[in-house]
This record gives structure tokens, C-alpha cells and sequence, in this order.
């Protein structure tokens, strides 16, 4: 099954996937290898999910990877162990589409835990490798981390085009263990390419609350495994339904659900309508614990502006000498004083930026829950910080420069991550506005071939000095309408460069940011330990609250804003 043939299936209908095979071994057996062992006890209940209407079934291969087989001596076996129970799989279930399935490697991935990034993927592309060589139609992720998910969503994308669906199975309350929320996980896993998630979890809320609060933002199918507990068949299947209702696009059941259950879903699917995604993207950014909502229906974000050596005695000292204190300090006060993200640069001669940047990446997405922005002109930097990052962070930033385009872009694009266009070209910054529009159209066009939409940049107003051209703040302005009213796009503005050079710098600042947000400005990389700046962002909020108050009560459960 191709990603268009998947989308497509779900496009139409409901789909119906199957139970989860239950195996009878002891503790100290692998499960994986009992059943190859035993394949005939499990043969019936693969095709009694498919008689019993399952349009799709996975194979029980979830502890099939090398680190879980360790731990029966097994690691060596596992191409084999995989190639073969796919295999026998597709020959007991012949016409319909066999899923492999991948689970956790029982350990915390970096920079949570002890196992390497590029570890993960490596055992991931593994066993992905070994289920398509047996006969995989495409794969599931069986997941409760957020960055394992992505580990296992980066090493299977590279196989092919096949489908890959995420479950992420939530603990209390609707989090993971590392504290992500299930809006935060969608936004991070449809931006790295999953093509369906999954939701299971407990707490105050119904899996149906939180996906009909999440529905709005998925781009991707939908999807559950509904526990049946001690429901009967018939009161299973309006659970499925109600699941169904608020936007499930594809529904089996967990560990407990028989094939009995599973049939009763199937006879009310006819009468079941078929929510397909609503946006094909959106403007948020995700670290591990939080989701920003961006653009004129949510609270203005502030980019906080200070893990940037450039201009700093004291940071430059203490990153030369490989210290990460001021770094965290730093993201702490700005997270105090109320910044949405942080700006990350580590740009400074004589120091390893790549090692760094890194090092800070893995810091702060265990220190902070706001989600980053990647500020570095090296696309190779670009590319490492997105691929270990557990969210969704923001590049700054792609210009017209033949290099961004050439190498940032696609580095940017490989991760689904949200962008800054900045609207200059390699003969440099455009005298004129339409100039500089032109060049905006240039990068959104190039981008738009990686199935980006405008939805997932912001364009920079290009901020220059007053103090050197009395029009520059005018001409500005004017970019940032013309995004704002005519190309829908967000924008954002590095304030503080507006008053370089001249005196009384924060009330010029301030007045810029009020004159910019009345154009439909919706960002800024500014400094929030100023008391002036953050009074104009909170009574901005304030003055728009008709917009933002409704979102951010719907949004205490699902992760969004502060
Ligand atoms: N657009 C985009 N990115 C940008 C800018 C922009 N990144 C860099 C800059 N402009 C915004 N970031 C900073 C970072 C640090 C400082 C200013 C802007 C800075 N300011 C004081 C100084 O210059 O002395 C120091 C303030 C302090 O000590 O905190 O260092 O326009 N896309």
C-alpha cells in the first residue's frame, strides 16, 4: 500500500483495523519468538479479525527489535524473527494489507534517557527493513514517548513510500512520562510525516474529548483502539462510533476487544460518517510539553531573543569556555518573564557550533517546555538541531540566498518544521517593498514543492534602523500588511534593530511593536526582560480577547499556549 493509496482508503470511509492478537507464553519466553514457535495457535485469530471485516491487521511483531530480544539472548535473530512473522503472516491473510508493527525499545532515547538518537533509528530501520522483506504493507508504531515515536517515524519513512501510523498510548491525565500532551504530539508527529496517529489514554477526559479537541488541528488521519473492558459487543460499538463521530478515521480495539467486538463495530460503520482532516497544515510550533498556536486567533508570540552570543561579553566567555549555565539561565528568565519560544544561536568564532547547538537542543528541550527556534545560517546545523529536536521547532531562517534555498529548505522541509522567510537574495536586501514581496513569492514557491503552505512560515518584515534611513520602519510596515492582509501568512519582526543608533531605543521599540501589531503583525524575536515590550504583547492579548480567551480554555487539557 503506497501513503496515496492509505490517504485515500481513509479519505472515503471508516476503516476498520483489527484486535490485538493476545499470545499465551510465560514471562520468561519472547512473545515474538513463542509465536513463530507456534504460529498455527495464532493463524485462527489472525483471520477471524479478517472475517471479521478488518480492512487492515498487524502483525505481532512489536517487541521484534533488537534491544527487547536482548533480552532473552535473541538480538541476533532479529532480521529473521521479523522477516519470517511477517511472512507467515501474509500467507495466512493473503489479500488484505498486513501492518508491521514496532514497539518501544524498553529504554528513554536521548535527550531523555540513556539510548542514542541515531541508536534508535538504526534498530527501528532494522526491523522496518526485516517486516518489508517479509511482506509489510506498511507499519505501526505502538509508542508512550514522543521522541522514540519520532526515532521510529524518521527510520521507517526512509524504507519507502509506506504508510506510518503512530499510537501514542497516554498515561494520568493525558501525558507521557516526559509530559507530552496528545495536541503536542500530533503537531510533532504530522510534521515529521507520520501518516495517521493514534490516541489511547487516561484521566479526566474521554478519548473522545480530547480528539474532538485535537480534530481541528490534525492534518493526518485519526485514530483508536478503544479497550472494551467488560462492554458487550454491541455497547463496544457505540463507543467505536462515538469515536468515529468526533473524527477517528481508522478504529480497532486494544488487547481485549474479540473478534466479536470488532465485527459489531463493522456493522455500523455503513452508518458512520467519514471525518476527514480538516487543514492540510497548520501554523504551531511543539517542544515535548507544549504547543504554540500561532497567527492572529491566538496571543502574540514573543521569540525570546537572548541565547544569541552576538553583542554578549559575558555569554561569549562562558560558551568559549563549553559552559551551558548562562544558556540555561537564560531560558529560564525568558520563560519567567513570559517568551512563547526560544531563539537558539550558537554563531560565535571559536567555538564548535554544531556541538553546541546540539548540546543546547538536548538542554533545553529537557529544561523548557517552550518550544525552540533554530538560528543558524549553516544548513548542516539546521538539519542535526531539527533531527534530534522532540517538537516542532522554527528555522531562522531561509532567504532568497541561492544556499537557503538549495540546502536549508530542504533540511528544513526533510523535518516538517515551521520557517522564517527572509526577504533577501544573494545581490542583497531589496530596495522596495514589492521588491522584497517578490522574493517572499520565490521562497513560498520553492517551498510549496515540499508541501509546505503558508501556514507553516513567517515572514520577516526585515527591520532596519531609523536612525540610518528615516523610510525603513514605513517600508516594513507595508510588508508586514501585505503578508498579513494578502498572503496569509504569519510575520514577525526583529524589534529591537529598529532603534539601533538612536536614544530612548524601548519607547521607540515599543511604539513600533504597537504600530506593526495594528498592521496584523503576529511575532517578534525581542528581549522579554522588557517591562514595555511584554505590557504591549499582554494588553495586545487583552484588546483581541474575544479571539484567544475561548482557545485557551479549550486549551488547559490539550497543551496549547502557556
Ligand atoms: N530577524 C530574524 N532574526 C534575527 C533578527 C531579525 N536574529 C538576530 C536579531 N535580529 C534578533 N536577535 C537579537 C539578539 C541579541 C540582541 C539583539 C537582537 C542583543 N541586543 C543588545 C545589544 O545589541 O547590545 C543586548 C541586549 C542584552 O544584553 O540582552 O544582543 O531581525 N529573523
Amino acid at each position: 500500500m503506497t501513503r496515496q493509496q492509505f490517504q485515500q482508503l481513509t479519505s472515503q470511509a471508516p476503516v476498520l483495523l483489527d484486535g490485538e492478537i493476545r499470545v499465551g507464553c510465560n514471562e520468561r519466553e519472547c512473545p515474538e519468538k513463542w509465536v513463530l514457535d507456534h504460529f498455527d495457535t495464532i493463524t485462527g485469530a489472525l483471520c477471524s479479525f479478517k472475517d471479521a471485516g478488518s480492512v487492515i491487521v498487524r502483525a505481532p511483531t512489536a517487541g521484534a527489535n533488537r534491544y527487547r530480544l536482548e533480552a532473552f539472548g535473541l538480538a541476533s535473530q532479529t532480521r529473521e524473527i521479523n522477516r519470517e512473522l511477517m511472512r507467515r503472516c501474509r500467507a495466512a491473510l493473503e489479500s488484505i494489507s498486513v501492518l508491521g508493527v514496532c514497539s518501544t525499545t524498553g529504554m528513554n532515547i536521548e535527550p531523555f534517557g540513556e539510548l542514542g538518537f541515531e541508536e534508535a533509528v538504526k534498530s527501528f530501520s532494522e526491523q522496518g527493513e526485516s517486516l518489508l522483506e517479509g511482506g509489510a504493507d506498511g507499519f505501526i508504531c505502538h509508542m508512550t514517548d514522543i521522541q522514540e515515536a519520532r526515532a521510529a517515524v524518521l527510520a521507517l519513512r526512509e524504507l519507502g513510500d509506506l504508510p506510518v501510523m503512530v499510537y501514542m498510548g497516554f498515561g494520568q491525565q493525558w501525558l507521557t512520562a516526559n509530559g507530552t500532551d496528545p495536541l503536542s504530539a500530533l503537531v510533532t508527529l504530522q510534521s515529521i510525516g507520520a501518516d495517521a496517529v493514534g490516541f489511547g489514554g487516561t484521566g479526566e477526559y474521554s478519548a473522545a474529548e480530547v480528539i474532538a479537541k485535537i480534530k481541528p488541528f490534525a492534518a493526518i488521519p485519526l485514530f483508536a483502539f478503544p479497550p472494551a473492558g467488560a462492554m458487550s459487543p454491541e455497547q463496544y460499538a457505540n463507543s467505536a462510533q462515538a469515536l468515529i463521530h468526533v473524527g477517528v478515521n481508522l478504529i480497532g480495539g486494544s488487547s481485549d476487544a474479540s473478534p466479536k467486538h470488532i465485527a459489531s463495530i463493522r456493522s455500523r460503520l455503513h452508518r458512520s460518517p467519514c471525518c476527514t482532516p480538516v487543514v492540510k497544515s497548520i501554523s504551531a510550533l511543539s517542544s515535548a510539553r507544549r504547543t504554540v498556536m500561532l497567527g492572529r486567533s491566538y496571543p502574540f508570540a514573543v521569540v525570546g531573543e537572548r541565547i544569541n552570543p552576538t553583542g554578549k561579553k559575558q555569554l561569549q566567555a562562558s560558551l568559549r569556555e563549553g559552559s551551558l549555565d548562562m544558556v540555561k539561565r537564560f531560558a529560564v528568565e525568558q520563560e519567567q518573564r513570559k517568551a512563547s519560544v526560544l531563539d537558539v544561536n550558537m554563531g560565535l568564532s571559536g567555538i564548535d557550533e554544531m556541538a553546541m547547538m546540539l548540546r543546547s537542543v538536548n538542554l533545553l528541550s529537557c529544561l523548557s517546555p517552550l518550544p525552540l527556534c533554530i538560528d543558524t545560517t549553516r544548513p548542516e546545523v539546521v538539519e542535526a538541531a531539527l533531527r534530534r529536536y522532540p517538537g516542532r521547532a522554527l528555522v531562522n531562517s531561509i532567504s532568497g540566498e541561492k544556499e537557503r534555498i538549495e540546502r536549508t529548505l530542504p533540511a528544513t522541509a526533510k523535518y516538517g518544521a515551521m520557517f522564517i522567510i527572509l526577504p533577501l537574495t544573494d545581490a542583497g536586501i531589496p530596495a522596495t517593498v514589492k521588491e522584497r514581496i517578490g522574493v517572499v513569492d520565490i521562497v513560498l514557491t520553492a517551498a510549496s514543492s515540499f508541501g509546505y503552505t503558508v501556514n507553516d512560515v513567517a515572514v520577516d518584515g526585515l527591520v532596519m534602523t531609523i536612525s540610518s534611513d528615516q523610510g525603513a520602519a514605513l517600508a516594513t510596515l507595508d510588508l508586514i500588511e501585505y503578508c498579513s492582509q494578502t498572503l496569509r501568512t504569519n510575520t514577525i519582526v526583529g524589534l529591537s534593530n529598529v532603534s539601533f543608533g538612536m536614544p530612548e531605543r524601548q519607547w521607540i521599540n515599543g511604539a513600533f511593536l504597537g504600530m506593526a501589531m495594528g498592521r496584523g503583525l503576529t511575532m517578534a524575536i525581542s528581549n522579554p526582560s522588557s517591562d514595555g515590550i511584554m505590557a504591549t504583547v499582554q494588553a495586545y492579548n487583552s484588546l483581541r480577547s474575544h479571539d484567544f480567551g475561548m482557545l485557551m480554555q479549550s486549551g488547559n487539557f490539550t497543551g496549547i499556549g502557556q
